[in-house]
């Protein structure tokens, strides 16, 4: 899927962008751990997310607010050997409560895309 919707998008160039189907070939979030809206007991002391595509993981940010809105300290994203859709984020969370991660990707292809969800740490 990825090679293929490389070669379109080399072939098409721009015009790739207002095809609906690009859309499925851009890098969005897929699944997360924690997960969307998960509500967990255990603090994670990194954040891992999977995208629908490859990433650029040097050009991705993160960011996590806390339940105070202030931010979370948050290392660089991380690439994970062999699995190229996947990121992982260190964090230092230390309290209860709902975390907000907002990421910025650049996938294989060079297409950016964004996003945000939360999670929760139970008391
Ligand atoms: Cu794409």
């Amino acid at each position: 899927m990825p090679v293929r919707h490389r070669f379109v998008s080399a072939a098409l160039g721009g015009l790739i962008l207002l095809s609906p189907a690009a859309a499925f070939a851009h890098a969005f979030l897929k699944t997360a751990e924690p997960g969307v809206g998960a509500v967990v007991a255990q603090a994670p002391s990194q954040l891992l997310l999977t995208y629908t595509e490859g990433l650029e993981v040097r050009f991705c940010t993160v960011t996590v607010q806390g339940p105070d809105g202030a931010a979370v300290q948050a290392g660089k994203p991380q690439a994970v050997a062999g699995h190229e859709n996947e990121m992982t984020v260190p964090v230092h969370i230390t309290a209860p409560g709902k975390y907000t991660v907002t990421w910025h990707a650049l996938s294989v292809d060079t297409h950016k895309t964004e996003g945000r969800f939360s999670f929760t740490i139970s008391p």
